[in-house]
Parts: C-alpha cells; structure tokens; sequence
C-alpha cells in the first residue's frame, strides 16, 4: 500500500479509537539477511542502526536483523536485495568484484592499510560503485572497513616461501589469488565456520582481521598472529531502490540519517576494535609477530603484481578510481 493510503486508513482508524492496533499492523518491516554473527562490530552496529531508525519513525519502519547468514547465505544476500526479495541487507563488499573490478579496490594487497588510506580509497570508489549499484536498482547506505588484515598461523613466518604449501582460508577471489600467488591453498570458508574448518583440518592458516580472528578463537588452533596490516575490506549496507520509494519522505529521512550516522560510529567501532581484539588474541596466548622486512617485501611484491593486473581488468574507469585515490 502507497505510504499516503496508509496514513489517510492510520487518522481515520485514530478517531475511531483503535489506534494503537492500527499503528502496529501498518507499520512497516523490513527483513535484513547478514552475514556475520551478532557480536560481531559489524552487526552490533547495524542492531543500533536499526534502533535509530525504529525511534526516529515513531515505530512504522521496523528493521528485523537475520543475522550469521541465517535468512540468505551470504554469497545470495545481493542478490536477494536486488530481485526485491528482501529491501535491505549487508554483504562483504569485495564479493562482487567479479562483476566489476571496482568492488574490489579495498581488497587489492597493500594498496590501503590504514584508516586514513582507508577513508581516502572509500572516498574515491564511492561514486564508482554507486553508479554500478545503480544500475541493479540498488542504493548503497553506508560501507564500514574491518580492521586491518594479518596473517595467523601454526608457525613463525619469516618470508613468503614459509607459506608454500599451506592450506589457506580464503573469503573472496582477491584474498583466493594472493594466497596462490603465495604458493599456498586456499580453499573458500565463511566465518561461522572458521573454527569447524582448522578443528577438521581443513585449513591450518588465514589472513582476516584481530576483530575476526579474536571471535573465532583463534588461539583454538593457531600459535602465530603475523601483523602485516595488509588492507582494509569493508561491508556495505545497500537498499532496494524500489522498497526505498514505498517509504514515506519521513521513513526515508530517517533511514538516511541513521545510515550517516551508522557510517561514522562504524569507522569508528573498526578502529577500537584493532587495539582490543589484538590484546585479546595476546592475552590468551597468540604470539603476536611484527612481520620481517624479509616477509613484506616478499608479500608486497605479489601486491605489485595483483595491482597491476587489477589495472588491467578494471579499465579505464579502474584508472580513473585510483587517480582520485591518490591525488
Ligand atoms: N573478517 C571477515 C572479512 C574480513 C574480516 O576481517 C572474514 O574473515 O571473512
């Protein structure tokens, strides 16, 4: 029902006295599929994203969280945005880098790996991949990086060719060709299911955050954090552009608001979360590892080499992203 329908039914229901029961049953909700577990900053933050907007609508937009991929797996949560069948979901950013290289900017080895060049890289690919969401009737909200990536292993890593061999875990295309280019194998596994994949040996090394690996209880099954602060990937929260129209101007107001606020408080969350999740690897026993010179400059020349291939598929518009970024 168009937002105006309602509200003329929600008066005249209000002076026939029932009120309250019609302000619940036209209030509208909105499914939300995540990926990551609740206690994870990402949906932390997204509850009180969802809060802010409940409160700011007087309770007609509700926002109900699916959250550790329990509604849509998280390779399906795009797609299920843009073909309508929920109006609102988060996923990891870089997974859609397969349909455009510009997704995956914030993945590419080396090429942001601080907040600083992190919000630089987020300023510059913005446009970009508004224009592509654009395009599959989507609206980005707002992006929040984890915090930067480090290697975890069963071992002391001293140089790229102490990874030969190792069986990785990889979360997107980026991360899976590095680790080849490393001499590793990788092998693709969610994070609900990090702990189930070392226990059966499955993989025996990672790269993700202190954030990630501090939630799965990685002194569970490794010994060694390296911190090679190697990028920062984000997740974005998009919006089906068509369930955005059906809101009234208030409803919309309100969403935007709390996505700009939810935007800054993220950041913000991703980079506490650095300091506290690395203490608390060390504080149960990971040796935390300043990588070599011999390691960075081995892992940073496979960066080089991703880069300019990244170059290549990402054409001239790919050109243009990193111009602005470096400017
Ligand atoms: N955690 C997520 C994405 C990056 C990160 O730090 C993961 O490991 O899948």
């Amino acid at each position: 029902m168009k937002p105006l329908g309602r509200k003329l039914i929600l008066t005249v229901a209000c002076v026939v006295g029932i009120c309250s029961f019609a302000a619940s049953s036209f209030a509208t909700t909105w499914d939300m599929p995540t990926p990551y577990p609740d206690k994870t900053f990402h949906t932390v933050n997204i509850i009180q994203f969802a809060t802010d907007v409940e409160k700011a609508t007087g309770g007609s937009l509700k926002i109900k969280i699916h959250s550790a991929g329990s509604l849509f797996k998280h390779p399906e949560i795009s797609k299920a945005v843009r073909g309508g069948q929920v109006p609102i979901g988060e996923f990891f950013l870089s997974l859609l880098s397969n349909e455009n290289a510009a997704f995956g900017t914030d993945s590419q080895p080396f090429l942001a790996t601080n907040y600083q060049e992190a919000r630089k890289l987020w300023a510059a690919q913005k446009p970009v991949i508004t224009k592509l969401l654009d395009k599959q009737n989507l609206m980005p909200l707002f992006s929040v990086p984890w915090p930067p990536q480090g290697l975890y292993t069963k071992k002391m890593i001293n140089s790229v060719d102490d990874l030969k061999g190792i069986k990785f875990r990889a979360y997107n295309a980026t991360l899976e060709k590095f680790t080849n280019l490393v001499g590793a194998a990788p092998t693709q596994i969610e994070v609900p299911d990090i702990p189930q994949a070392f226990a059966t040996g499955r993989v025996d090394a990672m790269i993700t955050s202190p954030s990630t690996g501090a939630n799965s209880k990685a002194w569970d099954f490794i010994t060694h954090y390296t911190d090679i602060q190697a990028w920062l990937p984000k997740n974005i929260v998009v919006v089906n552009k068509r369930a955005f129209r059906k809101l009234s101007q208030t409803e919309q107001q309100a969403v935007l608001s709390a996505a700009a606020t939810a935007e800054k408080r993220g950041w913000e969350m991703s980079q506490k979360e650095t300091t506290t999740k690395t203490a608390i690897l060390k504080k149960n026993g990971v040796i935390i590892v300043t990588p070599s010179k011999a390691l960075m400059d081995g892992l940073k020349k496979v960066g080089g080499q991703m880069l300019k291939d990244w170059k290549k598929s990402a054409g001239p518009e790919g050109e243009a992203l990193l111009k602005a970024y470096r400017k």
